[in-house]
């Protein structure tokens, strides 16, 4: 029995050892991406238990997933597919602004989950599902799979959480990648847009417009990120700006989101306040874009505790 639910594509991730274009790079570190994965990583490291729902190839990159995820002691639903691989990306060294990220994904074994899987999953006791836009993007199949998902959840009585999480490199339009991504948002509790994506999905870089509008489709509560600055919250009787932490050097923006999410759904299991959660959230979204992984900075409660009061002054 595990308190949240993911689910989604971990990857193999070669990040390059020197900066400069992908194909001009000789060295790179294999590392584990995924949205979902590093959400699960870092709920598991506050203590929570999670359940991660993917289907992994047979080969390599499948075993060593797996293994990584038995380490971080998470609990995993997975379909073993001996017919498609399991998807790898490229990930440059920037020292600043976004790195360029290269997949080998289309056809991968993830991509072919199903509403049949969906079935399959155990959902017993489960208090939140947390999905993203990026399942939704890989394919007909996990597009349906991720509906799926969220009407089981809405049987389990369950919180979905939602973060677009855009890739409109992995859609085949951009009108359907803005349909699809706010038809999910419409039927989420908490949806967690930043304001870049707020502009593409609705026209508007203001959080306030942004997270009206998330909340007009049916959202109890938004929480746009706004970067650097920190986060706006529109939720039952509250709205509100709260400022964000300030790092010294951004290494890695990848996996900001992700962290920010993790601080949400973990102050919600723990009962914490808006504010404290908030305060989590970008405090997770900043210790994140200090390091390159997209997962092995995550926090431990003493962790995060002692970040949170070590730069309590510098907001
Ligand atoms: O949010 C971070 C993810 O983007 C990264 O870990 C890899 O899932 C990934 C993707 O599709 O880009």
């Amino acid at each position: 029995m595990s308190e949240v639910i993911l689910f989604g594509e971990p990857m193999a991730m070669f990040v390059a050892k020197t900066p400069g274009r992908l194909h001009e790079v000789e060295e790179f570190t294999r590392l584990l991406a995924g949205a979902e994965v590093n959400v699960a990583i870092g709920l598991k490291r506050l203590g929570h238990s999670v359940s991660y729902v993917t289907k992994l190839g047979t080969d390599p990159f499948g075993t060593y997933i797996e293994e990584k995820l038995k380490k971080e002691g998470i609990d995993t639903q997975i379909t073993k597919d001996d017919q498609h691989f399991t998807g790898y990306q490229l990930k440059n060294k920037v020292f600043e602004g976004d790195p360029e990220v290269f997949y080998y994904r289309k056809n991968s074994a993830a991509s072919c989950l199903s509403e049949e899987d969906v079935e399959k999953v155990d959902f017993e006791g489960a208090r939140v599902l947390h999905l993203t836009g990026i399942p939704p993007a890989l394919s007909q199949s996990c597009r349906n799979a991720t509906y799926r998902m969220i009407e089981r959840a809405r049987e389990n009585g369950m919180l979905v959480t939602f973060d677009p999480n855009l890739r409109p490199t992995l859609w085949e339009s951009k009108s359907v990648m803005i349909r699809t991504i706010n038809d999910l948002a419409a039927r989420a509790d908490i949806v967690l847009p930043g304001t870049g994506e707020g502009k593409i999905l609705m026209g508007s870089e203001a959080p306030e417009e942004i997270a009206a509008y998330y909340r007009g489709l049916g959202a109890k509560a938004v929480v746009v990120k706004t970067g650097a600055d920190g986060a706006y919250v529109d939720a039952e009787g509250q709205k509100e700006t709260f400022c964000g932490f300030k790092v010294e050097q951004v290494v890695d923006t990848v996996g900001a989101g992700d962290g920010f999410a993790v601080g949400i759904i973990s102050g919600y299991l723990e009962g914490l306040s808006i504010e404290k959660m908030i305060e989590r959230a970008n405090a997770i979204g900043a210790i994140q874009v200090s390091v390159e992984s997209d997962n092995e900075g995550l926090p431990t409660q003493e962790e995060l505790q002692a970040y949170i009061e070590k730069h309590q002054n510098q907001r």
